[in-house]
């Protein structure tokens, strides 16, 4: 008899998933679950001190994290070079200083480049600074036509003129509106970014990007308990902040790393994974980011897992339609960076992304926070849309859709300021 082809059954699995699902947007419908317990160890021991948190619980979660959602980087690089291809000491109306800079990773002989485009405040010495992603190339978030054009894979966009997946300098500027760079100059903060198509190209192929510099000989894709894209983007975002402590014009101590929907997830994993990071800044980023699974409000897991096959790791598909069998849920990930100062973001129009789970999760957190002594969410209540919550662990729900905003970074720039100048 014949059967079906395997790529015939992902195609039907594909589309059938795409056809059948419709997101609930119900608060009444939400399940009735139980959140997997914060400060409760695998065998049943309650934790009551920020010593206990990091020595046992901390752990425990990690890896939960690392091995069955996010996925483990498998090793280190061989190599790590910067070189600064491109510098203004007089930009921005003679406010601040540009730079460009190519870090190249090593490993196995093979090697991968990413540009940092940096934009640093001439007032301040060793400045602090947010770290943050972009979608489609550091030439889009400004006008400033010395901005490198990326060579690298992009996903198309027919609005910003990327047709053949190349950037294109005709999207110049086209996503300056999400980055506010003269704000943040003017709040006394850098900004550094990188276009995460450098690192990992967003599709479903592990032939290029960082996952190919690891493979052992004939391997073709990560192993189902190592690193997705959203592993491997924060592992750029490390490496950029290797890179970082290595330039005398910055505050090391005191870098942000911030990010947008997908890059809000990777935000957050390179904050869990990367204690260097004095301060994470999660904007939008829903489900598998700051939002709590069990609810199944908007995306799910088995939504996310169907589109973006590539994101998480393969062990994580065990709970698609099945989150009641996850042992962890997203407050725990938030909780992993305490005691650092973190900011969760969401916008009422946003619901695939489950503003009131991205809230829930981030008041869940908060105990790890007690136990440092540092300000979490007290109430459960979500606050009044546009009035945010600026303890060290923040929140703000904004007016408007999945984006980012001048409301979200004069936000960012002042808690920042608070908690981190
Ligand atoms: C959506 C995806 C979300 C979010 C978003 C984005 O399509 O379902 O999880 O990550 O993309 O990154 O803009």
């Amino acid at each position: 008899m014949k059967t079906l082809a395997p790529s015939l059954i992902l195609f039907f699995t594909f589309h059938m998933s795409f056809a059948q699902f419709e997101p609930n947007y119900d608060e009444r419908k939400v399940p009735v679950f139980e959140l997997p317990d914060l400060l409760v160890t695998n065998n049943g021991r309650k934790i009551r001190s920020s010593r206990k948190w990091i020595r046992k619980r901390r752990p425990e979660l990690f890896a939960f994290f690392e091995n069955n959602v996010f996925g483990k980087v498998p090793g280190k690089v061989d190599n790590l070079s910067f070189k600064t291809i491109e510098q203004d000491d007089d930009v921005l109306n003679g406010k601040a200083k540009r730079r460009q800079i190519e870090v190249t990773l090593t490993k196995n002989g093979r090697s991968l480049s990413f540009g940092i485009l940096l934009y640093l405040p001439k007032n301040s010495d060793k400045a602090p600074i947010f770290l943050g992603y972009n979608f489609y190339g550091n030439h889009t978030i400004t006008k400033d036509p010395k901005v490198i054009v990326s060579q690298a894979w992009s996903m198309n966009n027919k609005e910003l003129g990327v047709t053949d997946n190349l950037p294109t300098s005709l999207s110049r500027g086209m996503r300056s509106h999400r980055w506010p760079i003269e704000k943040i100059v003017d709040g006394g903060f850098g900004l550094a970014t990188i276009y995460y198509g450098e690192v990992d190209p967003d599709k479903n192929d592990f032939s290029d990007g960082i996952h190919s510099l690891f493979y052992n000989d004939g391997q073709q894709r990560p192993d189902s308990d190592e690193w997705g894209s959203i592993a491997a983007w924060a592992f750029g975002l490390s490496r950029a902040m290797d890179c970082l402590e290595n330039e005398n014009e910055i505050n090391a101590l005191k870098v942000i790393v911030f990010g947008h929907s997908r890059l809000g997830k990777s935000a957050l994993w390179a904050g869990a994974t990367d204690e260097r990071f004095s301060g994470v800044i999660s904007n939008d980023s829903g489900c598998g980011g700051a939002a709590l699974s069990k609810r199944k409000f908007g995306e799910t897991l088995s939504q996310i897992n169907a589109n973006f096959p590539h994101w998480f790791c393969d062990t994580f598909k065990q709970y698609n339609e099945n989150e009641e069998a996850l042992p962890i849920d997203q407050h725990q990930l938030l909780a992993l960076i305490a005691p650092r100062p973190l900011y969760i973001a969401s916008a009422v129009e946003d619901e695939w992304a489950d503003p009131k789970g991205e809230f829930l999760s981030t008041f869940h957190a908060t105990p790890v926070y007690d136990l440092f002594e540092k300000k979490g969410i007290t109430s459960n209540e979500m606050p009044e849309v546009n009035q945010p919550i600026q303890n060290t662990l923040a929140y703000h729900i904004r007016t408007g859709v999945h984006d980012v905003t001048d409301f979200d970074w004069e936000q960012y720039i002042k808690w920042a300021g608070k908690h981190l100048k």
